[in-house]
């Protein structure tokens, strides 16, 4: 009697629903200790109770100060005035960063790298072109190699990221493509994480205002009454935000929002080839309008980790080429949407 059975079916699925997603509970309350942060998977992340009551400031609060502390014990690993100007901007520009015959040869490497059957991915209307440097990667080009393991480079990339620790590499072709009219989400001004976290380039070519440049909020990695205040309002809106980026946990921020927590406008990091910039990209950032067609090649560089882990962590080798495994495994996947 299908007509009985199916209505009483319902319920009987919808509690095992229940009873699986109470099943996973104490899943999603050990991620709230880690850098968990999207408010639309993690229901306790996205709780507008535990929100109203203060998880969210809470975590960024302890984030912010677990990193400080951290980042305080690495300081030596950079020169002073470098430790300076990150502490007031939230990034750092270091140009000329590599021998000029040195960043020639690492140029042409980085080139032949990006030739080979790149990863391509398109966000409203940028394309981007990855090729990761793993193993294989930087056998054949020697320049990769030695940057990667090059003192000052990882020394500045682990205090700029608070953790010692080997990046993931990328050599990064973006190109805008004008055929696409959706804008890319990227060229939002927006935080990634509620935690501090590194993103960085070193740049392979100039980046004038027509190469669409990185652009950033100076100052505004910090935490700031008015910062923890703005945070705390989001926070009780991300789970149902329309926008899936702050719904993930990163959040928007427009002009209006930048006045109230007396933040500046941001500053186009325009550069010439052989800078390397990194920043905590947890300050506010987006992705320059580029004008014209041409693309911006950079060696992209990328650590995040636990921010609640105080540990300083270690250099290995063996845990970076874990990661790179796990890593391919996942970008081969086929994905929807
Ligand atoms: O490509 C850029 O300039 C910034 C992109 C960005 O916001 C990001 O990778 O998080
Ligand atoms: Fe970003």
């Amino acid at each position: 009697m299908p007509s009985v059975s199916a209505p009483m079916q319902m319920p009987a699925a919808a509690s095992m629903l229940r009873t699986a997603r109470y099943a996973l509970a104490p899943l999603w309350a050990l991620q709230l200790l880690t850098g968990a942060k999207s408010f639309a998977r993690n229901p306790l992340v996205g709780s507008r109770t535990l929100n109203r009551l203060g998880l969210h400031v809470v975590r960024k609060v302890l984030a912010h100060g677990f990193t400080g502390i951290r980042r305080a014990l690495l300081s030596g690993l950079v020169a002073a005035d470098q430790r300076r100007r990150f502490r007031q901007d939230g990034y750092l520009v270091l140009p000329d960063f590599l021998p000029a015959e040195e960043f020639a040869a690492l140029q042409s490497e980085a080139r032949a790298v990006a030739a080979a059957a790149p990863r391509r991915i398109q966000e409203g209307d940028t394309v981007t072109e990855l090729s990761l440097l793993d193993d294989d990667a930087l056998a054949r080009a020697p320049r990769l190699a030695r940057l990667l393991a090059d003192r000052r480079f990882l020394g500045a990339v682990n205090f700029v990221g608070a953790r010692l620790k080997h990046p993931f590499c990328q050599v990064q072709v973006l190109r805008r493509d004008f055929a696409t009219p959706e804008s890319d989400p990227q060229k939002t001004l927006h935080s990634d994480t509620f935690h501090p976290t590194l993103k960085g380039w070193l740049f392979l070519e100039d980046v004038d205002p027509a190469r669409g440049p990185f652009e950033y909020v100076p100052g505004s990695h910090r935490l700031t009454r008015r910062r923890l205040g703005w945070e705390y309002r989001q926070s009780l809106k991300a789970k149902s935000s329309a926008d899936p980026h702050v719904a993930a946990g990163s959040f928007r921020a427009d002009e209006a929002d930048l006045a109230a927590m007396g933040l500046p406008a941001p500053t186009a990091v325009t550069v010439r080839a052989n800078t390397l910039v990194l920043a905590d990209t947890s300050g506010f950032h987006r992705r320059g309008q580029a004008m014209d067609g041409r693309a911006r090649p950079a060696i992209y560089i990328f650590m995040r980790t636990n921010p609640f882990n105080p540990i300083l962590g270690f250099r290995s080798r063996a845990f970076r080429r874990l990661e790179l495994m796990a890593f391919k495994r996942w970008s081969q996947q086929p994905r929807g949407g």
